[in-house]
């Protein structure tokens, strides 16, 4: 017999979808929308259509294994659970004792988005005094600048836009990664408002506007200035509320006054005049609204970009009516619980070093200063997501390191492992959600028992805990107690909620909060800030990303049949979504004698990596794009996509990943 159960999409993207699986208790065996999730609506990507696909992989990890063959060369041996955590405690014990506790580097990311599944890692090494991983890899940068301008006042939420006059989709590849407002962009067309797309690479979203601008990479920033200067210059900027309600405006005006359109025709590649009507057409709009995605902000001066794009969707005043402002992410919804209780920084008696995730390559190789003995991964493949790869694989190399990964799938990160443990999906495991683009929250419990020997990210590091000796009571517990202490002390959002909604939440449902109050600004002095004094630049202004030497900008776009190395397990979602192309102008193909489907290589002082090349008219004059992220294995080249990219930190201490130049050439095979 089989039964529905409701279950949570556990990636990372904004939405945190309700889902239905069919099971017979023991597997699961199809996987589906949820129509009564309150922003799912029946509707999930193509990539969590067969999530029972991924989930009965005949690939997946099953049981503990050991490195037999050489690093790198992915030759293992099954052993059980407890020859690996005596093997992991022994080597640990030995470490702390000759090297200290900050020779063990752990590293993790956003394989599994829930509150005790992602942060119970950090209890165990701050329990050991380890490292601690600075998480800056996505998009933080966009939200630091916004919150700059804004504070903790929430930006809209996708429905939210029914209301928007107009809509610029700005560096958002919204069909792939924010599916669920295309049906809102689509209402939007057909009541006869405008969409505007403004992006670097333009593929996937150019069919669903009505009109697309493409911008130099890097250099949003000159952009909103210059739509600035037009809107002051024609007096269609909200000059009481800019004085009233903002701090700084006057500061800022002469540097808005000196960003002509032509000045910025000259650093954005977009035509003057094209600056002008898009500026007009924005300053007259009754409520415009950007839909801001987050590939803009992965640059040298993201930070900056992110305020100066936030304070145009200011200038007309337009936060003051129901659709008009910014739609970005981070919504500020809840809290609902409280992650310390899983991440216990409580545990960590001395401040421990603190390593940037994408400074992994230099962490790695450094063996004369800070030298790392232990490199944990979970949860993430860096190898594949993180910058500098030929640097991380030299690291992953060195016979004195000790790697252990805690994988699903044989990664290219998992290859280098000395112990490799196998880890659960979703529906094997209990965990709480807390969405980052709506103001929901959800309860995942387990439905099925894992597969083979396979753990939950808390189950492992309890088990790793018990290993090691350690006594705090809260390794001892299970993950439905861990679950059950954080409902059971409820933050802010949950504070509200009658019998028959924590009902429904407890049996892995989803809580809705009302949309956000955009009306009253969440900062210090209740007013948006336009000069930030706290703020190393207190005036925005333009700044040049990093570049370098080499002619072409190399960036990466989101793909709809991945979630960066997720989803490269599935024969049918690779094979849809072809060879590792790189996406050129024709102008700059034809420059270099290349053709579509040409075998191509690109390399800067970094790194050498081959693709093959899709000549398009949607990508911006001088840019490389590459579609998501493949794997050695599919691509059959050691080196991937991120080999190209340089450690450098954005002006907000986020990645850059977007930020770097190379040139690209036929190769002849
Ligand atoms: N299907 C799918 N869904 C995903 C993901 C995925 O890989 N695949 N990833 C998930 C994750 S981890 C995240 S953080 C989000 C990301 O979601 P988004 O924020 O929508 O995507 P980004 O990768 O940040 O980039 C969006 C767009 O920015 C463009 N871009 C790059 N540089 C510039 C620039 O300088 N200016 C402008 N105007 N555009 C630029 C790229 O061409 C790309 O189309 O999506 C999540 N959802
Ligand atoms: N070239 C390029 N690089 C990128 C990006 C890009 O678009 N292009 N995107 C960037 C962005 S926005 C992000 S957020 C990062 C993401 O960086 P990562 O989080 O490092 O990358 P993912 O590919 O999501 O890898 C997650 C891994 O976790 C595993 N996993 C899933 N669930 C679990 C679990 O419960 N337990 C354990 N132990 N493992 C689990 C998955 O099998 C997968 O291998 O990558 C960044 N890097
Ligand atoms: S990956 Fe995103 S769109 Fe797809 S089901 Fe999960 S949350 Fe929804
Ligand atoms: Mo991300």
């Amino acid at each position: 017999m089989t039964y529905i159960r409701k279950t949570i999409c556990p990636y990372d993207c904004p939405a945190t979808c309700g889902l239905l699986a069919e099971t017979d208790g023991k597997r699961i065996l199809k996987v589906f929308a949820d129509p009564e999730h309150p922003v799912t609506k029946g509707l999930i990507c193509r990539k969590m259509q067969h999530y029972e696909q991924s989930i009965n992989s005949p690939d997946r990890i099953l049981t503990p294994m050991r490195r037999i063959g050489d690093k790198g060369e992915g030759k293992f041996e099954a052993i059980t659970w407890e020859e690996a955590g005596k093997e992991i405690a022994d080597r640990f014990k030995k470490i702390l004792k000759e090297d200290g506790p900050s020779a063990i580097l752990p590293a993790y990311y956003s394989g599994t988005m829930g509150v005790i599944q992602r942060k119970c890692g950090e209890a165990f090494f701050n329990r050991l005094g380890a490292c601690s991983l600075v998480l800056k890899l996505c998009a933080s940068a966009k939200g630091s600048g916004y919150e700059a301008v804004m504070g903790k006042t929430s930006c809209l939420e996708p429905e939210e836009l029914k209301q928007s006059s107009l809509i610029l989709v700005w560096s958002s590849n919204v069909k792939a990664t924010r599916i669920q407002a295309m049906p809102v962009l689509q209402e939007a067309r057909r009541a006869g408002k405008r969409v505007v797309l403004i992006e670097a690479c333009s593929r996937e979203m150019a069919p669903y506007c009505d009109e697309t601008i493409l911008i130099r990479p890097g250099t949003d920033g000159a952009l909103a200035l210059a739509m600035m200067e037009v809107i002051a210059e024609q007096g269609l900027q909200d000059e009481t509320f800019l004085r009233e309600q903002c701090l700084g405006y006057e500061e800022f005006l002469p540097i808005v006054k000196q960003s002509t359109p032509e000045w910025a025709e000259g650093i954005t590649g977009i035509p003057a005049e094209v600056i002008r009507r898009l500026a007009l057409e924005f300053g007259q709009a009754e409520t415009p609204a950007i839909f801001l995605g987050s590939g803009f902000s992965r640059y040298g001066n993201g930070g900056m970009t992110a305020r100066l794009i936030t304070i145009l969707s200011a200038f007309t005043g337009a936060w003051k009516k129901p659709g008009g402002g910014l739609c970005g992410s981070e919504h500020n919804g809840g809290p609902f619980v409280d992650s310390r209780r899983v991440a216990r920084p409580d545990f960590r008696k001395t401040p421990g070093r603190m390593v940037n995730i994408n400074c992994l390559g230099s962490a790695l190789t450094d063996t004369k200063k800070d030298i790392i003995k232990a490199f944990f991964v979970f949860g993430g493949n860096p190898v594949n997501s993180v910058c500098n790869q030929a640097e991380m694989i030299r690291g992953l190399l060195r016979e004195d390191l000790f790697t252990v990964v805690h994988e699903r799938f044989l990664t290219d990160t998992a290859l280098y492992a000395d112990i490799l443990l196998p880890a659960v999906f979703s529906v094997e495991q209990t965990d709480c959600f807390k969405a980052y683009g709506y103001r929901t929250f959800s309860v995942g419990r387990k439905l099925v028992d894992p597969q083979g020997e396979c753990k939950s990210n808390w189950d492992m590091f309890c088990f790793l805990a018990q290993a090691m000796g350690f006594e705090e009571e809260h390794f001892k517990r299970t993950e439905e107690e861990m679950l059950e202490d954080l409902l059971s002390h409820p933050e802010q959002g949950l504070l509200e909620l009658t019998e028959d909604e924590w009902r429904k939440l407890r049996d892995n449902g989803t809580i809705r909060q009302p949309f956000g109050d955009h009306s009253h600004f969440k900062t210090p002095s209740g007013k948006l800030m336009i000069v930030n004094k706290e703020l190393e630049d207190p005036v925005p202004c333009y700044r040049e990303p990093y570049g370098g030497e080499y002619p072409l900008r190399l960036i990466s776009v989101p793909d709809s049949h991945t979630l960066n190395s997720i989803f490269l397990e599935r024969p049918d979602l690779v094979a849809k979504r072809g060879p590792a192309a790189l996406m050129l102008h024709p102008l700059d193909a034809a420059e270099r004698g290349i053709s579509e489907g040409d075998p191509v290589t690109a390399w800067n002082d970094l790194a050498q990596v081959e693709f093959t090349a899709s000549v398009t008219w949607q990508v911006a004059r001088g840019t490389a794009a590459v579609s998501g992220v493949y794997s050695s294995a599919i691509t059959g080249t050691k080196l991937l996509f991120n080999a190209l990219n340089h450690e450098r930190i954005s002006d907000m201490g986020a990645t850059t990943l977007n930020d770097n130049r190379v040139d690209v050439k036929r190769r002849t095979e």
